[in-house]
């Protein structure tokens, strides 16, 4: 296999060098997996500016009811409902998953592990070009007559079945085919990953010698393969019953609604951690370097991640506890949500572990690394009330549900790319970022979070539910105090998005004027650093790199350098 990544790779060199190729076949139809990796983190960066606009649209609608809204207008129910449900299947599906799994998978895999290129280049591009069709499909959803989908983005029916009850005849069926055709992209491309990992890695390099992130990606592309099936069924049968009149969902027909339930949330809960492993891959590398500490527990953080994905397969009901599941099955989900702490402590501990003793070094990726942990923290305790069945019936549905979810998410989406951004960025582009005003993005970026997320705690805890459009229309749930944290969360949001903005011009400055980067300009000792920045197509040149030992030997005794590079033979000092 190796030697087919090797063999394709030789032949589009040769091309390389034969004639000048055009703007389009490099950047549009390239085979080569940075260009691949460059284009969903374009992409996936581009429906972040989207899905995060709709949250800026329904935040101020929800502080400012019934009042225009900047470049939006007056936000209608409809147009809540629909806001909602794409913002969050936007960042799931559409920034989630193609920045931290595809992108990052793309870029980092062949050159992490020492090879030119992916074992099977045109089925990665493929994969592309599949999510980007998906991602125009559902654009052009958001303008058809009746407007996008806003049956939420877990689509329960009969709501999401019958377009009397949503009043989207032709948002709801484009929003499940663009699901359905991001799912086949993601499937493409974890083929891709696992292969490319298990065939082609340099000389030597045994499996412990795997990077982290590395690992945590080819484990996420298993679990999302794993999960997805059901989910890929249901949504057939879901875009029968909304256009062709069947009633797999329909109890009037013979269906059962919570079936789909089942479906969603069997696929819905790996999906979190088929997100959270990249970052947290993400946050071990850069947590290893800027302390210039080996890694506390490579093993045991493997075999977690490993055991979190098994046991991901058996939690999914914990959605399910007021729908009428049975009262004993609950005992069994609560009893498998409550023990999945267990690996995903283990990991943390072992992050914290591994920053004791060292020599920390506060850059800008090491910041929102370490702000990755403090918050994913929050994100993963307040999840242990909503795993607890007795707990949930109170908190299901709540804003403290959504403030739950947010402080695992966003760790994961927001900070997580944000740490990869401003780590890899050198090696991207071979130039750095500006460090000072990277740092006052990330303090303008989690402050705010916090300001955003944290009264959503106290909202939900006093049982304010989410997904309501106009808190007017249920006096009892309407109480002034109640509005004064609606406006703090919001006022924090416009806070956190004005932040944003030194992020977008010190990335856009930096890709032409920035300081231009060595090969390994963090000292680091994966296999990445040893390509040029940035790397040349087939990454390595004429010969690739052999690998003598694991990725994380910093600090070594005896040694006058506080790094060792994987591929540096034992004789050098
Ligand atoms: C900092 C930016 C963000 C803000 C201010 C924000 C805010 C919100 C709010 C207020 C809601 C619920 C509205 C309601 O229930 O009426 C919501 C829903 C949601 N958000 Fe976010 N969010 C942000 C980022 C993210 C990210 C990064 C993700 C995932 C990667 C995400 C995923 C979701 C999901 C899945 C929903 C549920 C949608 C539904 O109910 O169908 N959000 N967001
Ligand atoms: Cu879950």
């Amino acid at each position: 296999m190796a030697d087919t990544a090797t063999a394709t790779a030789g032949v589009d060199h040769h091309d390389d060098h034969g004639h000048h190729e055009s703007f389009w076949s490099k950047y549009c139809f390239s085979t080569d997996h940075k260009i691949i990796g460059f284009q969903y983190l374009f992409t996936g960066m581009a429906m972040g500016l989207i899905g995060g606009f709709f949250s800026y649209v329904f935040r101020m609608h929800l502080a400012f009811p019934g009042s225009s809204i900047p470049f939006f207008g007056v936000v209608s129910p409809a147009a809540y409902n629909s806001l909602v449900t794409n913002h969050g299947t936007i960042m799931i599906f559409w920034v989630a998953m193609p920045v931290l799994i595809a992108a990052l998978g793309n870029f980092l895999i062949p050159l992490m592990i020492g090879c030119d290129d992916m074992v099977f280049p045109k089925i990665n591009r493929l994969s592309y070009q599949v999510f980007l069709l998906s991602a125009i499909v559902l654009i052009a959803s958001f303008f058809v007559p009746q407007g996008g989908f806003g049956g939420a983005w877990t689509a329960y029916p009969p709501l999401s079945a019958e377009s009397q009850y949503n009043g989207t005849p032709f948002g709801a069926p484009m929003w499940l085919i663009a699901v359905t055709l991001e799912i086949v992209a993601f499937l493409l491309g974890g083929i891709n990953f696992i292969t490319t990992v298990m065939n082609a890695r340099a000389k030597g390099m045994k499996l412990y010698d795997i990077p982290m992130v590395v690992w945590m990606i080819v484990i996420a592309s298993i679990l999302f393969m794993a999960s997805v099936g059901p989910l890929v069924a249901g949504a057939v049968m879901l875009l029968f019953d909304q256009t062709l009149g069947t009633g797999f969902f329909d109890p009037a027909a013979g269906g059962d609604p919570v079936m789909w339930q089942h479906l969603f949330w069997f696929f819905g809960h790996p999906e979190v951690y088929v997100v959270l492993l990249p970052a947290m891959g993400v946050v071990i590398e850069i947590i290893c370097t800027f302390s210039r500490k080996k890694l506390f527990g490579y093993k045991m953080i493997l075999y977690s991640s490993i055991g979190l994905g098994i046991l991901s397969f058996f939690v999914w009901a914990h959605h399910q506890f007021i729908s009428g599941v049975d009262p004993r099955a609950t005992y069994l989900f609560t009893t498998t949500t409550l023990l999945i702490s267990i690996p995903v402590a283990i990991m943390l501990f072992a992050m914290i572990g591994t920053l004791w003793g060292g020599s920390i070094r506060f850059t800008t990726p090491m910041l929102f690394a370490l702000s990755f942990i403090a918050e994913f923290l929050i994100g993963g305790v307040t999840g242990i009330w909503l795993g607890s069945s007795g707990t949930d019936i109170y908190l299901h549905d709540t804003y403290f549900v959504l403030a739950h979810f947010h402080y695992t998410f966003v760790p994961i989406a927001i900070i997580g790319t944000f740490s990869a951004i401003y780590y890899w960025f050198p090696k991207m582009f071979g130039r750095h970022m500006n460090e000072f005003w990277g740092k006052i993005h990330f303090w303008g970026t989690v402050i705010p979070f916090n300001g955003i997320f944290l009264p959503l705690f106290v909202l939900g805890a006093a049982g304010q539910h989410r997904r309501i459009a106009g808190y007017t229309a249920y006096p009892d749930l309407y109480t002034e105090n109640f509005q004064d944290l609606r406006v703090f969360a919001t006022g924090s949001l416009i806070v956190l998005i004005l932040f944003q903005i030194p992020f977008f011009v010190n990335f856009v400055v930096s890709l032409v004027r920035g300081r231009k980067a060595e090969a390994n300009p963090w000292k680091a000792n994966t296999l990445e650093w040893v390509a040029p920045s940035p790397p040349p197509h087939g990454n390595f040149g004429d010969n690739l790199p052999e690998v003598y030992r694991g990725p994380y030997e910093f600090s070594v005794e005896g040694r006058e350098k506080d790094y060792w590079p994987q591929n540096e033979p034992e004789t050098a000092k």
